[in-house]
């Protein structure tokens, strides 16, 4: 067991909350959500004031959840316009390029204000209405950020679709949400190699249809073909736009985004957030979590394609006037290095990063940390996946030279925001752990049958109350956000993950109980990768399990069987792979594939998992019973064939 990091004095002086005032606060904030909501609902600039607070419910068939309901405001006014008066000259967005050697970037207050604005009525000249959707396929540029505040401004919805995604998952999501603009750039540029955006976005509009507009902006000067009444260049079209574009009154309950996420079954879900709520519940918790102040330099490593990118690259700390920097590239390029010289660079003081990142640089020796100053560092956080403590204890001791608390934040695309976390002035610091609920947020234990377990335990973490930042359907399928979140646990919110909660009601994230994988923190459904390899014309069946993966928490274990007549082979596996990076994207190239004469089955022709799970782990102690399989040679054939893992 590492030790447990307390509080330092000086922390819990300068920090919004210490211990006492977060166990006042938390208490206040489960036995009177309206009260304690309703005051913090106040943080944001309303048009019309909300009067009522929360209206919520989890009861089977009737989930229902709306918070500051009869309130109206615009998420780019508070981001932007309402800091013009007093920091219209303070940096908002600091733009650090691929390329170190590439002049970075300040964008003032003000300066983004005229951006966003131009952004904005580009749109409305291609079209775009409120309510309308738009797919947004950016690299790590402002650019990306203008848009999805153009968006939000005028009452359109985006749906950023990571750059790393696939024509196919691209074409998917735009026919989910009938999106009829794209937003992308000619190419995106990342550790020196370039990616095909706008190829990538014609690639998948081949496969969809109903799009009737794609603004294309610049950011390599690439030769990319532009179709003629479909594609504009956004240079273009901005020089013969105004830089004033009015606000439009949103309620608080009108969509702000959707953002597809993985599941365990079918396709990715559309997740909807809303506007005031989730504006809300960003922005507080990014002040409160990070115990973010005026003038602190923040830098979080997601790429807006994710949910933590749109929460804490972009809405949480505008929201908070603070200034954010966007970073375009990786980690480990051109040096392992990289992140620290922008650290000294700018001077970051709150840096925020995920585990596979971090368990990457440690990998990489002392030195290349050392070498770099990292004195404006501050505090240090992580989100995306269990962090392991000897990963915990690196970060904050070469990294943050034992200076510097380590928040790891507990939370999914679902939650909007941060919703198991430690505040640093608040709470000692369990390495490993992400500790305590964050105000508002009511965790429970529950083992299979939804008993709930007390004390120190481990089961399934349900949380029993709303909160402002939650999902509030599945766009275009409420009956599926039911089932998916409320049934396993009538009346609880199901989010996924299995806990342990300690002597000291500390709780410990284990992971997935579900078949969702977790890949460098980045999420994806077992059944995604099995359709995009029974795609594959020689495949007749597969299954896909997680197996620990030093580097990536998890890697992807693939069990093939192939059509009668194929014949395994490496350039089979080898294609197999660049297969399915074709079909869903990179993140999802399977580690290992195993080719099998067959599968385990039950007899019922059920495949049993939790076999496939065992051997991919090399645990052949305990497969548990197999007579029931209908055929249990197959698991002998398994194992003996298993694949060596990197
Ligand atoms: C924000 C984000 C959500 C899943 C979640 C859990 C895992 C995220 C974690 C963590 C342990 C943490 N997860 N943060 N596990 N400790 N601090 O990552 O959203 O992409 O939707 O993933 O990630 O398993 O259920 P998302």
């Amino acid at each position: 067991m590492s030790e447990i990091h307390p509080v330092t004095k000086d922390w819990a002086e300068r920090a919004w909350v210490d211990d006492a005032e977060y166990k006042a606060l938390y208490a206040r904030s489960v036995s009177d959500p309206d009260g304690f909501w309703g005051e913090t609902g106040k943080r944001l600039d309303w048009i019309k004031p909300f009067t009522k607070v929360k209206n919520t419910s989890f009861a089977p068939g009737n989930v229902s959840i709306k918070w500051y309901e009869d309130g109206t405001l615009n998420v780019a006014a508070n981001c932007v316009d309402r800091h013009l008066a007093k920091r219209g000259d303070q940096t908002a967005i600091i733009f650090e390029a691929d390329d170190p050697n590439e002049p970075s970037r300040h964008i003032t207050y003000r300066e983004l204000h005229t951006e966003v604005c131009r952004f904005a009525n580009v749109l409305k000249a291609q079209g775009v209405k409120r309510g309308d959707r738009v797919t947004i396929y950016m690299p790590m540029i402002p650019e990306a950020g203008y848009a999805m505040l153009a968006c939000a401004r005028i009452g359109a919805v985006h749906s950023v679709v990571f750059g790393g995604f696939s024509p196919d998952s691209i074409a998917g999501r735009i026919t989910d949400c009938t999106s009829e603009y794209v937003i992308t750039a000619d190419e995106g540029v990342r550790g020196g190699r370039k990616i095909p955006l706008k190829a990538n976005i014609d690639a998948a509009l081949e496969k969809c249809s109903g799009v009737k507009s794609v603004v294309v902006v610049k950011r390599t000067g690439a030769d990319v073909p532009m179709k003629p009444g479909r594609d504009v260049w956004f240079d273009e079209t901005a020089k013969g736009v105004s830089t004033d574009c009015p606000v439009e009154e949103m309620g608080a309950e009108d969509p702000l985004f959707i953002l597809y996420t993985s599941g365990s079954t079918g396709k990715p879900k559309g997740v909807l957030h809303t506007t005031g709520g989730y504006l809300v519940y960003a922005s507080y918790t990014h002040q409160m979590s990070f115990d973010y102040h005026d003038g602190d330099i923040y830098w979080c490593t997601a790429d807006v394609g994710w949910v933590t990118g749109h929460s804490y690259v972009l809405y949480g700390p505008l929201a908070n006037g603070a200034t954010t920097l966007m970073f375009e590239g990786v980690p480990n390029w051109p040096s392992v290095s990289r992140c620290w010289e922008v650290v000294d660079k700018h001077k970051v003081n709150i840096f925020y990063t995920a585990p596979t990142a971090i368990r990457a640089l440690m990998g990489a020796g002392d030195e290349p940390v050392k070498k770099t100053s990292r004195a404006s560092l501050k505090l240090l956080a992580t989100v995306g996946e269990p962090i392991n403590p000897e990963a915990w204890e690196w970060y904050y001791r070469v990294v943050g030279d034992s200076r510097c608390p380590v928040i790891d934040t507990w939370w999914q695309t679902e939650t909007g925001g941060h919703m198991i976390t430690p505040l640093p002035g608040a709470t000692p610091l369990k390495p490993g752990s992400a500790t305590q609920p964050f105000f508002g947020v009511k965790p429970e234990l529950v083992d299979s049958d939804g008993k709930v377990l007390e004390g120190a335990a481990s089961g399934n973490l349900v949380i029993t109350d709303s909160w402002p930042g939650q999902m509030r359907t599945v766009y275009g399928d409420h009956k599926r956000f039911e089932e998916t979140y409320f049934s396993t646990y009538k009346g609880k919110y199901f989010t996924g993950d299995g806990c342990r909660r300690d002597e000291d009601g500390y709780y410990w994230i284990t992971g997935r109980v579900d078949d969702v994988l977790n890949v460098s923190g980045h999420r994806l459904g077992t059944a995604e990768v099995e359709s995009a390899l029974v795609a594959h014309p020689k495949v007749s069946e597969s299954a896909v399990v997680g197996y620990p993966h030093a580097m990536k928490g998890q890697g992807i274990y693939a069990y093939v069987t192939l059509m009668s007549g194929e014949v395994a082979s490496e350039e089979l596996r080898k294609e197999l792979i660049l297969w399915v990076r074709k079909e869903i994207g990179p993140i999802a190239s399977p580690d290992v594939i195993q080719f099998a004469p067959g599968l385990p089955k039950t007899r019922s022709g059920k495949i049993m998992r939790r076999i496939l799970r065992k051997i991919a782990e090399d645990d052949f102690t305990n497969l548990g019973d197999t007579s029931t399989l209908a055929d249990p040679a197959v698991v002998t054939d398994l194992v003996d064939n298993r694949q060596n893992k990197k």
